[in-house]
């Protein structure tokens, strides 16, 4: 149960991972088909092992709620975690005139000077973004994410269907149904996708007054990304369970390729030997907001005390 749990199964994939190379081409320790459950009633499950930057997981999970799909929003919000995907399309665009910025992502981990360059075409990327707002329409959308498939999931009929929306709606009117679900993963749209869906699916579940959420999780980064997935789901069932009046039950998080990147070994150790703290407690300002209405100043944690955050580099 817990953050222990999250670090039983980094533990569990230290030891017995199988060695897989990967797209990245960086090599996993990996190992398939996992499950760890939070009870939300305990406190709110921001790991304390490491700090874990919280104001990032509200605001981008707001911009999913929303069902924005331009990074306007997030850097407005001081957010950059999906910059890159947005600055790939504007330096690939045939009005991009600046110094080549081809596999920017390598070569800035591997070239110093490239670095500089690529840090200084990023920034005036970001300004225009906020400064310029047809700039923002043409380069600032991501298209396909999150955000679009949960509210503006695109029919074959040219129509499009507010999922989120749908799901509140049958929480709130038939909370014994057993399909309330939300799919991210539309096989139409893989193909155009840069980055398929990480959370391919989730289901809300209702009983004694408690809204449970289960996410599965085709594919997970047990260092980097999983902290961040745990608190952003964790977040989602408080905020569906206050905009239908229920009180909040478990996250059941359930993984596919669960793997640890070889670069994050030495990282996951020093974690490993942290002992928990105890967990924040979350509290939501304005409840009576509807769902669509939240801003990132309505959620602050109270209690949180982690050990120091833990660097390491990302996989591209
Ligand atoms: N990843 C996560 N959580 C996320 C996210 C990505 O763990 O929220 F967006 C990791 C999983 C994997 C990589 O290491 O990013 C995605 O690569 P692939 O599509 O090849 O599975």
């Amino acid at each position: 149960y817990g953050e222990q749990a999250y670090l039983d199964l980094c533990h569990h994939v230290l030891q017995n991972g199988i060695k897989k190379s990967d797209r990245t081409n960086t090599g996993t320790l990996s190992s398939f088909g996992h499950q760890i459950r939070f009870d939300l009633s305990k406190g709110f499950p921001l790991l304390t092992t490491k700090r874990v930057p919280f104001r990032l997981i509200i605001s981008e999970l707001l911009w999913f709620i929303k069902g924005d799909t331009n990074i306007r929003y997030l850097l407005e919000h001081n957010n950059n975690i999906w910059n890159e995907w947005a600055f790939k399309n504007w330096i690939e665009s045939k009005d991009y005139k600046g110094p080549d910025m081809t596999d920017f992502g390598n070569r800035s981990q591997q070239d110093e000077k490239f670095k500089q360059q690529y840090e200084e075409q990023m920034e005036i990327f970001k300004q225009r973004i906020l400064d310029d707002l047809d700039f923002a329409k043409s380069y600032g959308d991501l298209g396909f994410v999150y955000g679009k498939q949960w509210r503006k999931w695109q029919t074959s009929q040219q129509g499009t269907i507010d999922q989120l929306k749908n799901v509140i709606q049958s929480i709130k009117t038939n909370p014994n149904s057993r399909r309330h679900i939300v799919s991210a993963w539309n096989p139409e749209d893989i193909p155009h996708m840069a980055l398929p869906p990480c959370h391919t699916l989730f289901q809300f579940y209702v009983v004694d007054g408690k809204l449970s959420c289960q996410l599965y999780q085709r594919s997970a980064d047990l260092f980097l990304g999983v902290p961040f997935n745990i608190a952003s789901y964790a977040l989602l069932t408080h905020i569906v369970a206050n905009e239908c009046g229920l009180e909040v039950g478990e996250f059941v998080h359930t993984f596919g390729d669960t793997h640890l990147y070889i670069n994050h070994l030495d990282q996951i150790k020093i974690q490993l030997a942290r002992e928990p703290r105890e967990l924040p407690q979350l509290q939501i300002s304005n409840t009576e907001k509807d769902i669509f209405e939240f801003d990132v100043d309505d959620f602050k944690l109270e209690g949180y005390h982690p050990h120091p955050a833990i660097k390491a580099p990302v996989a591209v």
